[in-house]
């Protein structure tokens, strides 16, 4: 049984059934997340790029203000289309060291390597393919001053356990005075963030569904995918926007393991969490985490911040 279906099952067997969002991804999910990325209320992406196009000089500003020379870490780097502007502007003011991108896709990266070096042809380049969670031991090697990267608002989507892991994880590979600037999508009226998980032209729910045609694909079930709508709901105290997959008629659902999964009318299927949040919580997060905060770049509206942490100490330094 290889882990996908493990934790289908598990995830099922709950009483709150849950699949975790990390299956949305095939390539159907990859296309329909592209066409997220486009929709006008969904706003993550146009804020992140206009604090890359705005700030990009205050960043590299502010890191030279810690250290001549940095060593760029991209976690989840995908076609470095994000990225690129900020690496030329650090390259530009001659602080930018080796860009080391890492993704879990080798296409993707290869993808990257052409852009960013087409783009910017003096830069040192090294990728690193697969799991970020598996391949970031390999950084320990790497002795330099260090920023790391972690754009695209995916810390939001880590249950807070897995937060904790992460952030000890990254910590694990960092020296002393360390960066890390991570894109956090902020707490905002919540009328705006509810329309961002729920779309005019349904394209989140079309995403939101695809797992169950995904998992009857690749896992051998036989999920009526008709029978389940798209229920998006948003906690404006918490700052957590939930996906759930709605039963709309009873049916079983069978696996060709021989478990059975009863689905009652109206049940849910809690599919994905993402999670907004405040200054001060991100201020809460980096401290439990040994990182203190440099500064929040935020966009105009201040929906959305790139925020540069600073790692106070390290597992090599002490
Ligand atoms: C990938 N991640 C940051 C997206 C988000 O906003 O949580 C995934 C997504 N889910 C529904 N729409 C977009």
């Amino acid at each position: 049984m290889n882990t996908f279906y493990q934790e289908v099952i598990e995830g099922l067997s709950r009483p709150l059934k849950r699949i975790s969002s990390k299956y949305f991804y095939d390539d159907k999910g990859d296309e329909l997340f592209r066409e997220i990325m486009d929709l006008e209320e969904y706003y993550l992406p146009r804020c992140e790029r206009e604090i890359l196009a705005s700030h990009g000089a205050d960043i590299s500003d502010t890191l030279s203000q810690f250290g001549p020379k940095w060593d760029i870490v991209e976690l989840g780097a995908g076609d470095g289309s994000k990225t690129v502007e900020l690496l030329r502007q650090l390259t530009e003011d001659g602080i930018c060291g080796t860009y080391i991108a890492m993704d879990i896709s080798p296409y993707v990266l290869k993808l990257n390597q052409e852009l960013i070096e087409k783009q910017i042809p003096d830069i040192a380049y090294e990728a690193i393919p697969g799991d970020y969670f598996e391949t970031m031991d390999q950084l320990k090697a790497h002795k330099k001053p260090k920023v790391f990267l972690f754009l695209g608002s995916n810390i939001g989507n880590f249950s807070p356990k897995k937060v904790k892991t992460f952030m000890e994880q990254v910590g694990g590979v960092m020296r002393a005075g360390d960066k890390f600037v991570v894109a956090f999508d902020l707490k905002k009226n919540p009328i705006v963030i509810r329309r961002a998980y729920n779309d005019s032209k349904g394209v989140t729910r079309r995403f939101n569904l695809n797992v169950l045609t995904r998992i009857n694909r690749e896992l051998g079930s036989n999920f009526d995918v008709d029978a389940f709508d798209h229920y998006p709901a948003y906690d404006p105290i918490k700052g957590v926007a939930s996906s759930y997959l709605v039963c709309l008629k009873p049916h079983t659902v069978t696996f060709p393991g021989g478990e059975n999964f009863e689905f009652k009318r109206d049940e849910l299927i809690h599919t994905e969490i993402s999670k907004k949040y405040k200054f001060d919580e991100i201020g809460a997060l980096a401290a439990d985490n040994h990182f203190s905060v440099v500064r929040h770049f935020t966009d105009d509206r201040e929906y959305y911040s790139l925020s540069m942490l600073h790692f106070e100490n390290s597992i090599q330094d002490k």
